[in-house]
């Protein structure tokens, strides 16, 4: 297959601006949608078309198909390339798509569909020989079997809804008391929200790292992994920093758990990029917890270590050009890190709409922006508070820490509220800079810091 002509972009934000100059760089013009919202988005001015798809409700807009498949039609688009949230995970969406004879930028609906229902996966994981956390086989449907299920891994225990993911639909328990209320609701929310109640149970790890791995994988058959990310720095199953590699695996451990999320890709015969998420404990043993079949926000860290621009892997694949490197060509190269910049108030996290009266991005050696920013920019408040990403790269972590404190200084964002000081006050933070954290360090910081 010859390379795209044109494809049309089914996203906002500063993935869509990052998608779009994938096109420019790889001669292909892009399409832009927008919500009438949107009208004067980075997006909808950097793309070569743009196509207003609806109203400012993600709901009539960006997850409305009809108006992205008629945007589609109308543009003559010949590829759709989803980012990431909205319809990036919805197996329909792609199936549609490429019933329309378009290309769908990502992973087969299949695949999506086996990783989407987290009970399939992780049976499939299993045959993989891919490490499970201990629980129950598949599905749990009634109390007593919960019950039987807890008789061999004791307490605490999470529950969590097959149709969940990402820290939806999910019930930590810690005592007998409260398992059946828990199960039960577990249950209806799980119906409510998915209209699929089916649900399992886990032991519940309790200061696990989140570490992922990133898979690329071709049409021809080839799959590589691209090492890992630590992505332990979160508040409310919502990422703040990630950095690649993890401060925290020796050599022995990475290849241990990379080899696991290639065999996690390879099970599936995964096309695209993708990533697994494992839990790690404080003895480095590690467990599955789900695939994501889409790129990912924190994707940037990985390009920088390992010097593979993934939407363009993303892009070429999904035209059918086989991965001009193998396994043995990738090295880690540095350390990068990302901040995460959000419209919000840096310890409330109270969302910050408004007009961005002066904006200035960092810059200088190894520093990379990805933002929809610009001065006079009105960030509505309809979507997402993510407003860019500041990436730096360095020889070594500590030095990378450094150039990201010298970039979040450089940082200008006026007129609106901004997370820049949270990032200031976590990369000075010892325990951050001694990489001595799990998954509930921002929480508990924060907490004890009251702030
Ligand atoms: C867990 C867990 C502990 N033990 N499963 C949260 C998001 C979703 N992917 C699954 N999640 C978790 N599953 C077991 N068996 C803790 C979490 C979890 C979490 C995981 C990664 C990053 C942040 C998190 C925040 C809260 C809970």
């Amino acid at each position: 297959m010859a390379m795209f002509h044109k494809i049309l972009i089914a996203n906002r934000g500063e993935i869509a601006v990052r998608i779009i100059r994938a096109c420019k760089e790889l001669g292909i013009r892009s399409v832009a949608v927008y919500s009438e919202a949107d009208r004067d988005s980075m997006h909808t001015r950097l793309a070569d078309e743009s196509v207003c798809i609806g109203p400012a409700p993600s709901a009539q807009s960006y997850l409305n198909i009809a108006a992205l498949m008629a945007a589609a039609e109308l543009t003559d688009a010949e590829a759709i390339h989803p980012g990431f949230g909205f319809l990036a995970e919805n197996a329909e969406f792609a199936d549609i798509v490429l019933e329309s004879g378009l290309v769908w930028i990502g992973p087969t609906p299949a695949s999506m569909r086996t990783m989407g229902d987290k009970v399939t996966a992780k049976k499939e994981m299993e045959i993989a020989g891919v490490p499970l956390v201990p629980g129950s086989e598949g599905a749990v449907e009634t109390i007593e079997e919960a019950k039987a299920v807890v008789k061999t891994s004791g307490f605490p225990i999470i529950i969590k809804a097959s149709a969940g993911g990402g820290g939806r639909g999910m019930k930590i328990v810690h005592s007998e008391a409260s398992l059946s209320n828990a199960f039960s609701m577990c249950k209806t929310e799980a119906g409510a929200a998915f209209g699929d109640d089916t649900v399992f149970i886990e032991k519940f790890l309790e200061e696990p790292r989140h570490i992922e791995v990133q898979v690329l994988g071709d049409t021809h058959g080839n799959i590589v992994h691209l090492f890992e990310r630590e992505c332990s720095m979160q508040r409310n199953n919502q990422k703040v920093l990630e950095e690649a590699p993890s401060p925290y695996l020796d050599p022995e451990t990475r290849e241990k758990i990379c080899a696991a999320g290639l065999a996690a890709a390879k099970a599936v015969n995964y096309v695209g990029a993708g990533t697994i998420e494992f839990l790690m404990n404080s003895d480095k043993s590690f467990y599955f917890m789900e695939m994501n079949t889409r790129i990912q926000v924190e994707h940037p860290v990985t390009e920088w270590i390992t010097g593979v621009d993934l939407i363009e892997w993303q892009i070429r694949v999904a035209a059918g050009d086989k991965l001009d490197f193998c396994q043995d060509n990738i090295k880690i190269k540095g350390h990068a890190i990302e901040c995460r910049i959000n419209a919000e108030h840096p310890f409330k996290f109270t969302p910050s709409p408004g007009t961005v009266e002066l904006y200035h991005a960092p810059g200088g050696r190894s520093v990379r922006v990805d933002s929809q920013l610009y001065t006079g920019y009105k960030i509505p408040p309809h979507y997402d508070s993510m407003i860019g990403k500041v990436i730096t790269h360095a020889r070594d972590r500590q030095k990378c820490i450094r150039r990201m404190q010298r970039a979040m200084d450089e940082l200008v964002i006026l007129g609106v509220t901004t997370n820049q000081e949270l990032h200031q006050r976590l990369l000075a933070n010892p325990g951050f800079q001694s990489a001595d954290f799990n998954i509930h360090f921002l929480e508990k910081w924060l907490h004890q810091m009251s702030l």
